[in-house]
């Protein structure tokens, strides 16, 4: 059991409020926190001068894929390294996903992930995909919801041929997760398209990687993020997309919540600081580096994006983080539909979300704190045990040093992959220490993680009042008062 920690003079930030404050920690929780100067340091304990430092709850990065097999190989990055490198940038929690294969019982997947994950340095939990469906899948669901602590299940509405939901598997499994009080989650691209795009673009003579974007355009996104929330409307299910890339998926989301429909939505650091010029590079490797899903936008969608995080249509913020070296994305020499799609990003989500969202004034610490944690932590429940400086929370915290420079390389980096999407990109704002469960695993500069002290997070559905009610009073209102109707007779038939 680590010693008790005094984090001391430091400026607390929720995502409601900044205050002066100290916060005591003992045996991984949160004990006490208190107005500037008002505790004292236990026998024993270690105490961490916090001045000029903002002390906030860890980030959450609620999308990555540590080794995941994909598109004929396997991410190089794996649940230690991945969370290690994670606690070098301040995220303490990642919410990683399991995806069976078609046919591949979902407990099965599940029972894999998680054997996967026992190497993991900080806390974690798991999306559940739904990449096909039968009785089993259904009845899966619900183990994993009520046994397993799944509250969110994953649809792929791209990757034709793999992983990719069609219409008839997403009513099943959203209606299953309506039941279950789950939260249904999206990678809204329309496959159908995607798949018909990239073999006009690759037969039309275009085989770099400039031939993706130009077969996943924004339409093909807006089109299923769209499609998804009608889906969810209809059946009265909260939603939640991932990787909102665009200004058309965006305004599916804003019209979506504007009228009242539980929708949520997250944007990934990258496409918030990285255009589609990556891909007119002239280095074949540096934009093959690029290639993941939803690409690269034209730079103007950037504006929409950080105004959609500003306004509060986007709640969350995330990595995507599905490692892939070069050697691996290589394997697209000839054809870029077969680059395993993927970057790096989980060790740089809170310093390039600081640097250009706070330091530029779009977000306040406040706002900041939210999105890269708080409001993921109340959308998967598990707030206020994360994302949170109450006491009795974790002690996920980071120590955030708003001065300290860094430049961001491959060369510096932690994580497992040969290069980085935001390679030389100077950022001020960065941890100085993170804790994971009171423990301290970054330590201003040296990352102290261990394999294996991270642990599973259980996350326990929503009350069924997620789902609309107006479905339910709407159908409740037609089973009470059946129209009583004249029949036509056989004969008028
Ligand atoms: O689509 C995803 O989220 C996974 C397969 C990671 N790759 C990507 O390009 N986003
Ligand atoms: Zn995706
Ligand atoms: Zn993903």
């Amino acid at each position: 059991m680590s010693k008790p920690i005094l984090i001391r003079g430091g400026t607390l930030v929720t995502a409601d409020h900044e205050r002066r404050g100290d916060v005591l920690i003992q045996d991984g929780l949160i004990t006490a926190v208190s107005n500037e100067d008002e505790l004292d340091a236990p026998a024993g304990a270690r105490v961490i001068d916090a001045g000029g430092a903002y002390v906030m709850p860890g980030g959450i990065d609620p999308h990555t894929h540590m080794e995941l097999p994909f598109m004929g190989t396997v991410a190089s990055e794996d649940f230690f390294t991945g969370t290690s490198a994670a606690a070098a940038g301040g995220t303490t929690m990642a919410i990683d996903f399991v995806i069976p294969s078609p046919q591949e019982p979902l407990l099965d997947a599940y029972t894999k992930w998680r054997g996967w994950a026992e190497k993991a340095a900080c806390d974690y939990s798991f999306h559940v995909a739904v990449t096909w469906w039968d009785d089993s899948v259904h009845a899966d669901m619900g183990t994993l919801s009520t046994k397993h602590g799944v509250n969110s299940f994953k649809h792929f509405m791209a990757y034709k041929g793999a992983i990719m939901c069609d219409d008839e598997v997403l009513v099943n499994s959203f209606s299953r997760a309506g039941e279950l009080g789950a939260i249904c989650t999206v990678h809204a691209e329309n496959g159908e398209l995607v798949f018909a795009l990239q073999n006009r673009v690759f037969e039309s003579g275009i085989s770099g990687p400039e031939g993706h974007p130009l077969s996943r355009p924004p339409e093909v996104e807006g089109e299923a993020a769209n499609r998804a929330i009608r889906i969810a409307e209809v059946l009265g299910v909260p939603l939640y997309l991932v990787h909102t890339s665009c200004i058309d998926a965006l305004e599916a989301v804003t019209r979506a919540r504007l009228e009242g429909q539980r929708v949520y939505a997250e944007v990934l650091a990258q496409h918030l600081v990285i255009d589609d010029s990556v891909y007119r590079d002239g280095d074949w490797d540096r934009a093959a580096h690029h290639v993941m899903s939803p690409p690269f936008r034209p730079k103007h969608h950037q504006q929409a994006l950080w105004a959609g995080l500003a306004s509060g249509m986007l709640q969350t913020t995330a990595t995507d983080h599905c490692c892939f070296c070069t050697p691996q994305k290589r394997m697209g020499v000839e054809d870029f539909r077969k680059i395993p799609n993927g970057t790096n990003g989980i060790e740089d989500r809170m310093a390039v979300l600081w640097h250009h969202g706070v330091r530029s004034g779009k977000l306040t610490p406040s706002e900041f704190v939210a999105v890269t944690s708080t409001n993921a932590a109340k959308i998967f429940n598990i707030y206020p045990r994360k994302g949170s400086l109450d006491v009795g929370a974790d002690a996920d915290i980071v120590v955030w040093d708003p001065a300290k420079h860094r430049t961001i390389s491959a060369a510096t980096h932690h994580q497992n992959i040969d290069f980085s999407i935001y390679e030389g990109m100077q950022v001020v704002g960065n941890p100085a220490y993170t804790l994971s469960r009171g423990r301290v695993v970054y330590d201003n500069g040296q990352l102290n993680t261990e394999r294996g002290t991270g642990r599973y997070v259980d996350r326990p559905c929503h009350a069924p009042y997620w789902a609309a009610q107006r479905l339910r009073n709407e159908t409740a209102e037609a089973l009470a008062t059946p129209v009583a109707r004249k029949r036509p007779t056989p004969e008028e038939g």
